[in-house]
């Protein structure tokens, strides 16, 4: 070949080939989602990159005594919410970072399938700055109830407190609300628990709060047992006066046991109006707190047989699973088949409703959603549109280089307290990985009592450190997309295409009498001689939000008789026969519904 040749050559071969390339993986990607939908009723596609979006977080470094094992005790921050923070009605992504000095993002939905990133300009990327703690995670709710969604940005350190000025910009209002000025938050929410239309706020921590985790005292920091840790972070209620400033009432939750807390989401679980509390914890039980007519709050981990078994829970999401009007309660916990398989939780209510003597049963293994790797955040929504709550799950520890952590942990793991609690005694990790490159989890729900893992053949293939997932309709079309935040990964966003034979609604709530945001309102949709509850709640999953819209599958066909609402304030407003198809818009107390 002549060399003067060559460069033509190579340009026709890639001008050839690259076409061909391409072509076959859209082709390809084309038959695998017919084939997803003709099956499963839906198919994700990860539109992450012509959404504009490329965000990858960062883990923080603690204190260099840790070095040994920082990529576990720096393990988690990345999180997601969705909030529409500026009322255009498309849903919004904001996103935490947790390396020191590194931006959180605030994805503004553009509505025409991109999104650019606003968190510089309204004021909430510059979170992580050295020496005010790192960013864990959001919950958005409108405490002034002035129609605009305000935000907790909890983080270990100094959380924050925003106000939403008209969609426009962020104003920093922590010392007012009086929260703490240190702790090492995981988890929090916002809800109405005495209902009087003012929304409150509860947090709970993962390391104690004294300790700030760049200057340690001492490296007695982990936990005092791998089941039986009171060692942990406290909980926090602070009471909402509408006018930013808050009264705290955390003596309402009774005495506090210092546990290392993932995850709360308050829910009504008992149908008395008021909002009760799931907290998942890691090292210890899990927690339920029943609401006393929002005058206190009554540990009942042990008598619903929440709290009996010890195991790292992760996850707090609730569903109407079997559609009966009662919610079941997901909690995600460690599964590694070889090494230490916890299961996961799936709380199904044994009696109807049942007041204080609400028990639960652990359905997890014979529903088919038992084993989900080293789960962490999970959420409950119906993807295919066929009427039943599907399960996207996440998880994935630690994927690093050669070799697993595993044996190491558990021979620390089983040490006593002394052993156990001070992380010089934990052997390093050298670089490996520890339950890493895990595979996501899609459960389809067929509505007799079994799940099917799908993840892979609907297009969820991926295998970063999963933490926090949301599902959102983040283009009005009446399905479930769903986005997926990675510890040291990329935030990934998932278009849901599902099976258009199948009918679904939607509602957007506002609240008058009640809470603006409407945290707390119980719809149950009545259709074809099924029903199925859902409630507006603020956080859900692990670290996460959900869209505020409710949004029901109802399957083809379907003939909807009524949609019953019980508002917060205790309202009940009943829609005959709606159309289905549609986002309904309802303000509480106007007889006008808007479509
Ligand atoms: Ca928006
Ligand atoms: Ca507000
Ligand atoms: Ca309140
Ligand atoms: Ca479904």
């Amino acid at each position: 070949m002549n060399w003067k040749k060559l460069p033509l050559y190579v340009v026709f071969v890639v001008l050839l080939a690259a076409p061909v390339v391409l072509s076959r993986e859209v082709v390809e990607e084309v038959a695998r989602s017919e084939e997803a939908i003709a099956l499963y009723g839906f198919y994700l596609r990860d539109v992450t990159e012509e959404a504009g979006i490329s965000f990858v977080h960062q883990s923080p470094t603690f204190d260099s005594r840790l070095d040994h094992i920082m990529p576990q005790v720096a393990s988690m921050g990345a999180s997601v919410s969705v909030v529409d923070f500026d009322r255009d009605g498309f849903q919004d992504l904001y996103v935490t970072n947790s390396g020191e000095g590194s931006k959180n993002a605030f994805f503004r939905n553009l509505g025409d399938g991109t999104f650019e990133d606003v968190a510089e300009e309204v004021g909430l990327a510059e979170l992580n700055e050295p020496g005010t703690g790192v960013s864990m995670g959001t919950v958005w709710g409108d405490f002034d109830n002035d129609g605009y969604e305000d935000v907790f940005v909890y983080k270990w350190g100094r959380s924050e407190l925003f106000r939403n000025v008209e969609g426009k910009s962020f104003e920093r209002v922590t010392e007012k609300a009086g929260f703490p000025d240190w702790a090492n938050v995981h988890a929090a929410t916002w809800f109405d628990y005495d209902r009087d239309g003012f929304l409150d706020l509860i947090f709970a921590g993962y390391y104690h709060e004294d300790l700030d985790l760049w200057h340690l005292p001492h490296t007695r920091i982990m936990p005092e047992s791998f089941e039986y840790a009171q060692n942990g972070g406290r909980k926090y209620l602070f009471r909402g006066n509408g006018d930013g400033t808050f009264e705290d009432r955390s003596e309402l939750l009774g005495p506090d046991s210092p546990l290392w807390a993932m995850a709360i989401a308050a829910v009504d679980l008992r149908g008395t109006g008021y909002p009760d509390l799931v907290i998942a914890n890691d090292y210890e039980v899990d927690e339920i707190y029943f609401n006393d007519a929002g005058k206190r709050f009554i540990a009942a981990g042990e008598t619903s047989r929440i709290g009996f078994a010890p195991k790292s829970g992760m996850n707090a999401a609730v569903g109407d699973v079997l559609n009966t009007g009662q919610y079941s309660i997901f909690i995600t916990n460690i599964s590694e088949p070889g090494a230490l398989v916890q299961g996961n939780n799936l709380w199904v209510p044994r009696s109807v409703f049942g007041g204080d003597s609400l028990t639960y049963e652990n359905m997890a293994t014979t529903v088919g959603v038992e084993l989900g790797g080293w789960a962490y955040g999970a959420q409950f929504g119906d993807l295919n549109n066929d009427g039943t709550l599907d399960i996207v799950g996440t998880n994935g520890f630690i994927s690093a280089g050669r070799g697993d952590y595993w044996y190491d942990f558990s021979k620390v793991a089983g040490g006593n307290t002394t052993i156990i609690s001070d992380a010089a005694n934990w052997p390093a990790m050298n670089g490996r990985s520890h339950s890493g490159h895990q595979r996501k989890h899609v459960w389809i729900n067929d509505g007799r009592l079994r799940f099917r893992d799908v993840a892979s053949a609907v297009g969820l293939t991926e295998v970063y450190d999963g933490r926090a997932v949301v599902l959102a309709d983040l283009w009005n079309r009446g399905v479930l997309d769903v986005v997926l935040a990675h510890q040291n990964g990329p935030l990934l966003v998932y278009k849901n295409t599902a099976n258009p034979e199948r009918a679904w609604i939607g509602f957007d709530f506002e609240g008058v009498e009640s809470n603006r945001s409407a945290i707390g309102t119980r719809v149950e949709v009545f259709w074809d001689g099924k029903r199925q509850v859902q409630e507006v709640m603020a956080s859900s999953g692990f670290c996460s939000q959900n869209q505020r819209r409710l949004h029901f599958g109802l399957g083809e066909n379907p003939n909807v008789e009524k949609v019953v609402i019980r508002w917060p304030s205790g309202r009940v407003q009943t829609l005959e026969a709606p159309e289905p198809g549609q986002v309904y818009r309802i303000v509480e107390n106007e007889s006008d519904i808007e479509a």
